[in-house]
């Protein structure tokens, strides 16, 4: 299934990624599992629910001026995934608790906007739509995976096409104008000139008509996704209150490296704002660099999975990956359908209690929570739903410090033995003590 694995060379290691290899260094933490689901490709699979979200969007803006890209490899350059959206060193994302890096120049990306750049570049059309799987090291539970899909929309306008900047803004209004009109019940914001400004290349008006434009499309793609799952639920029997009332959204001011001003949107689902989308008007760096001065753009990144997950039904994020043919054989192309549980396999709960390592002087050492959670992962996989950190405590007398974490074992397609999760379980407890020297409890 997959086209990723690790050699062992006689002096250093080296992985090898969809036919590129990549030496290791002191960066690379991509573990075997997280490689072997890249090529698995779900946004490509039209019977799959990622892949049936994918087209029920890209069918939605065909026609539109849109260039659809979904073939753009995983596997991407620091530079693209980073620099080139003007991250700052020191950002977050860019740290190894966050990210999988193949090498210090190679990582997974963790979104779909590492191929702006090159697709505002290579983009013959106004706009393009971009769907991909993304990597992050993140918690585990039911909603979170390493692995998730992004579609990214970007959209320019050049102003040289223009004879002045009274035709350009008359061509942004009436490209919104062509916006079909949804019945959401909208709020919005707008942008705090100091929190969350707006660039100076580009005028008020022309701020004004991108960000329109670009939530306008937006809401259209909210619009058409959304009601798809409510047809879907109805059709599947439910009766619930919220099937029968307008779908409601709001605008929240937000903060990206290389957009300004940002927003996202969230769809009021169930009682719960769901945040869906993040976008903004791309900044002059980005645009710049990519053969596009004098030009004015907006781009969005929205993420699939939570998506399908109420579209489908599906209660665990972690059935997507499934290979089981209860599963795969319910969803046909061009179909939203409500997914029918097969039987639910007993859980097993294993607490997991430890002192955290101190140094030399006696100082507290910190375990990130991701790197417990990727320690679990590699030993476990798909069969661990959950891990919590439950307590946490400092010694009266002795001032160490103590977390327990508990794991949930819960298969989706068979019955897990008691042997079986304790060797899991016991692999977990010992790596955490070789590889971060806590002390068990
Ligand atoms: C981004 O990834 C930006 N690239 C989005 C963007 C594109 C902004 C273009 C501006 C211009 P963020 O990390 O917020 O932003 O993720 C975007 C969406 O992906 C989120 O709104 C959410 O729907 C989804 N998402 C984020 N993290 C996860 C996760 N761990 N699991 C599932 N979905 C996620
Ligand atoms: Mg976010």
């Amino acid at each position: 299934f997959s086209t990723s694995h690790i050699h062992r060379q006689s002096q250093k290691d080296s992985l090898n990624v969809l036919g590129t290899t990549y030496e290791s260094d002191e960066w690379t933490n991509a573990t075997p599992r997280i490689l072997s689901l890249v090529g698995r490709d779900l946004h490509k699979n039209p019977n799959h629910p990622i892949g049936i979200l994918r087209s029920l969007i890209e069918n939605r803006f065909q026609g539109l001026g849109y260039t659809m890209y979904g073939d753009l490899k995983p596997n991407v350059s620091v530079k693209e995934n980073f620099d080139v959206l003007g991250f700052p060193a020191d950002h977050v994302g860019r740290s190894k608790s966050d990210t999988y890096y193949l090498n210090k120049d190679h990582l997974l990306r963790t979104h779909t906007s590492a191929h702006e750049h090159e697709c505002f570049i290579s983009c013959q059309t106004p706009g393009y739509f971009i769907c991909g799987d993304v990597y992050r090291r993140d918690e585990i539970d039911r909603t979170h995976y390493p692995v998730f899909h992004q579609m990214e929309g970007a959209r320019v306008w050049k102003r040289d096409d223009f004879k002045n900047e009274e035709e350009l803004l008359a061509k942004i209004q009436s490209d919104i104008d062509a916006i079909p009109k949804t019945d959401l019940i909208v709020e919005d914001v707008g942008y705090d000139p100091i929190e969350n400004p707006k660039q100076d290349f580009m005028t008020t008006k022309e701020v004004d008509l991108v960000s329109q434009h670009l939530k306008r499309t937006i809401e259209v793609l909210v619009d058409v996704v959304f009601n798809e799952a409510k047809k879907a639920a109805k059709l599947a029997g439910s009766t619930e209150e919220y099937l029968n009332e307008p779908l409601k959204i709001r605008w929240v001011e937000a903060y990206f490296p290389w957009t300004a001003p940002s927003w996202e949107i969230e769809v009021w689902w169930k009682g719960e704002w769901l945040e869906c989308c993040g976008c903004g008007n791309v900044r002059k760096l980005v645009l710049d660099n990519s053969n596009l001065d004098n030009s004015i753009a907006w781009a969005f990144g929205i993420g699939l999975d939570r998506i399908a997950m109420l579209l489908f039904g599906i209660p665990d994020i972690r059935l997507f990956w499934s290979l089981d043919e209860r599963f795969l054989s319910q969803f046909k192309q061009n179909q939203i359908s409500i997914f029918k549980p097969y039987s639910k396999y007993p859980g097993s709960v294993r607490d997991i209690s430890f002192w955290l390592p101190q140094n030399d002087d006696g100082k507290f050492l910190k375990l990130h929570e991701n790197d417990l959670m990727e320690i679990v992962r590699e030993n476990s996989g798909d069969l661990v739903e959950s891990v919590k950190l439950v307590d946490e405590f400092v010694h009266p007398k002795t001032g160490k410090h103590s977390q327990t974490y508990r794991v949930n074992f819960q298969s989706m397609d068979r019955n897990i033995t008691n042997e079986e999760v304790n060797v899991m379980n016991d692999k977990t407890r010992d790596e955490l003590v070789a590889k971060f020297g806590v002390q068990l409890r």
